[in-house]
Order: C-alpha cells, then structure tokens, then sequence
C-alpha cells in the first residue's frame, strides 16, 4: 500500500508541474482525485479494512489527498499569477482606446498656445502661498476689506492656498522685471458654497504685460483675441467697470452665457451673463513693490476664469461636473 501511495503522489507531483491552463487543472485534478481516480478506490476501500488499518490508513489517506489538492492548487495559481503580471506590465505602451485630456487642460493648453504665439512666457507657481504674495504684493494689505472678497483656505503652517494666479504676477515682475509678457495657468482655492457656477477648486490663467506705452485697449485686443481662438468664433461680450485692488482702472469681462444664449438659466443666475476675465492697468503700487519704476513703464493684466471657459465653450450647465471624476462625462472629450 505504502509503495502505491509513493507511486501515485510521485507521478501527480511531476504531471502537477505541467500545468500551464484552467483545462490542465481541471484534468490532473480529476485524474488524481476524481471519482475514478487510484486514490479514490483506495479512500472508498477503507470502509472494507480491518480496524488497525482503518486507524493506519484512514488518516493518511485523507492527508495525501489534501496534499495533492494543495499542490495543484499552487502550481495553477502560479500560471494565473504569470498571467496577471503579463496583463499589468506596467512597460507595455499605453492601449490607444484610452484615457483622454480633461477640458481644462484643453482649453489651457489652447489659451497659452494662443498667448505663446504672441511672446508670452509660461509660468508656475506654488498653489500653497503665503500672504505676501497671494495679498500684499497685490496692494491688499492686512485688514484691507477686499481679503473678503476671495474667501482664503489657511494652512496649520501660516500659509494659504492661492486664492488667484495674481501671486504669479508678482513673481514674474521680481524675477524677470521689465519689460515682460507672461502667462500663468494653474488651480486655486477659495472657501465658497457650490453652485452651478461656483467651485472651490477651480482654474485660472493670469496674463500680464508690461512695456512703455501699453495702454488698456491692448488688453482688450488680447483678450478678444484669445476668446475668439478658444471659441472659433466672435463671442459676445461685454466689459464694465470692476474693482481690484492691484488694478487701476479695473473691469470685468463677462461673456454671453452660452448655455442660455443669453435668455437667463440656473448657471447664469438668470443674468444672461458669465463673469470671465476680470483685467485692468496694474496699479502703480505694484509696480513699485516688486521694483519696476511705474514712471517709466506700465502694464495691463487679467485673470481669466479658466474653468468657467470650459464651461462656456462645452456647454457645460454645471460647474461640479468637471470635478466629479465621472468617467461617463469625462469621456466625452475625446482629446488627447
Ligand atoms: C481674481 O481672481 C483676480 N485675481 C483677477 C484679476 C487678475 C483681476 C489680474 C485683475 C487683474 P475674481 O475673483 O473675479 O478675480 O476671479 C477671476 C475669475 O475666476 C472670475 O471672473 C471667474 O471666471 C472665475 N471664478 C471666480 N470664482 C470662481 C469660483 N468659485 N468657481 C469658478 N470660477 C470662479
């Protein structure tokens, strides 16, 4: 009995080894452990035996049994596992059917091509700030009433989160000085309650210009300009007066709500109207902060809304859409 046994977990260990598919499993089990298998006629003959060979037999019987279950067990689960590893091989190209750009990386990609090609630079800066740059450079000292404005996220560490691009602005002006075109796309904070228009992660591009001479229509020809790239077409829009303390004059730039065209809806707030790209003549404060003579140069600049662009040009009637990681809307925009 002993020999047989020998015999038989000998020959499925060796036949286990072969195992390269589920078919291959599947038979050596029922070769080895079946109804029909060697070792089931000799499990079945243990009812015939004498006593001691019942006590002998039984146990060791049952433990071959649950051995050979065992050991073809690990060698299918190493071939599943093989195949696992081929599946996620993390070198292996990236399928094409895949995957595409998120709608504000598109249009940010469009805006600063557009401002690329009429000399802007493209910068970056930290989206956790601190107060001088995010506020006081920017003419809004401490207590100044227009910190309410932009609702702040502060940090355990005395930072803030950005509340705006404009902190770009300042960075540019002490690195690079003057004269100088920029751009700078990038995400900002504020503490907001949601609504279909407003997030509390959202884009901007900052645009900023300074030379002798510039005067407040070349901000309007930029941005017109720019628009009209994003759009593919002349949007309407409308400009009035607006306040920021780092601009001087300041406006507002609003653009006929598309979502309406203009009629009146939840995302307009039933004004027919989208706040877009705030801009204006650099006060001359700031100039002077960050060490450019406002005697001798000016410049314009602007903070364009870039989510709310996104917004526009794809219709999209609701701005939380675009933060909710939903693959059925995100695969919508067959970028790459
Ligand atoms: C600013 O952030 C100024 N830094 C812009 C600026 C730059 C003015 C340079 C002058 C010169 P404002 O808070 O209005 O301004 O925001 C600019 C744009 O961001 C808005 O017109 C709007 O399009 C967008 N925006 C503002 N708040 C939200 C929000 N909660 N969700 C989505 N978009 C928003």
């Amino acid at each position: 009995m002993k020999e047989k046994l020998k015999k038989i977990v000998e020959n499925a260990t060796n036949e286990a080894k072969t195992i390269k598919t589920e078919n291959d499993y599947l038979n050596i089990k029922s070769k080895y452990l079946g109804k029909k298998s060697e070792l089931f006629e000799l499990i079945k003959s243990i009812k015939d035996m004498i006593v001691e060979d019942k006590k002998k037999y039984g146990p060791l019987l049952n433990k071959i049994k649950i051995e050979l279950d065992s050991i073809f067990t690990k060698y299918y689960d190493a071939v599943i596992n093989a195949d696992e590893k081929v599946t996620f091989d993390p070198t292996l190209p990236v399928s094409n059917d895949k995957g595409s750009l998120h709608p504000v990386t598109i249009i940010a990609k469009e805006i600063t091509d557009v401002l690329k090609n009429i000399g802007f630079m493209v910068l970056e800066g930290p989206e956790m700030e601190n107060d001088y740059y995010n506020f006081s450079a920017l003419n809004v000292a401490e207590n100044h009433p227009a910190r309410d404005m932009q609702d702040t996220y502060w940090l355990d560490n005395g930072l803030l989160l950005r509340t705006h691009t404009s902190p770009v602005q300042v960075r540019a002006m002490e690195k690079y000085g003057a004269p100088i075109k920029m751009c700078a796309p990038g995400r900002v904070y504020r503490n907001e309650d949601l609504d279909a228009s407003h997030e509390n992660t959202f884009h901007q591009v900052e645009g900023m210009v300074i030379d002798k001479d510039i005067s407040i229509s070349n901000v309007i020809y930029v941005m017109k300009g720019m628009l009209k790239e994003v759009f593919k077409q002349d949007v309407e829009v409308r400009l009035r007066p607006g306040f920021f303390p780092f601009v001087e004059p300041g406006f507002e730039l609003d653009c006929s709500c598309t979502i309406c065209g203009g009629k009146g809806c939840t995302t307009c707030k039933y004004t027919g109207w989208i706040e877009l790209c705030p801009c204006g003549m650099i006060h001359p404060d700031v100039l002077k902060t960050s060490g450019i003579d406002p005697d001798i140069y000016s410049g314009f600049a602007f903070g364009l809304g870039l989510t709310r662009l996104a917004m526009m040009k794809y219709k999209i009637s609701d701005i939380r859409a675009l933060n909710s990681g939903d693959l059925r809307f995100l695969e919508q925009f067959n970028v790459r």
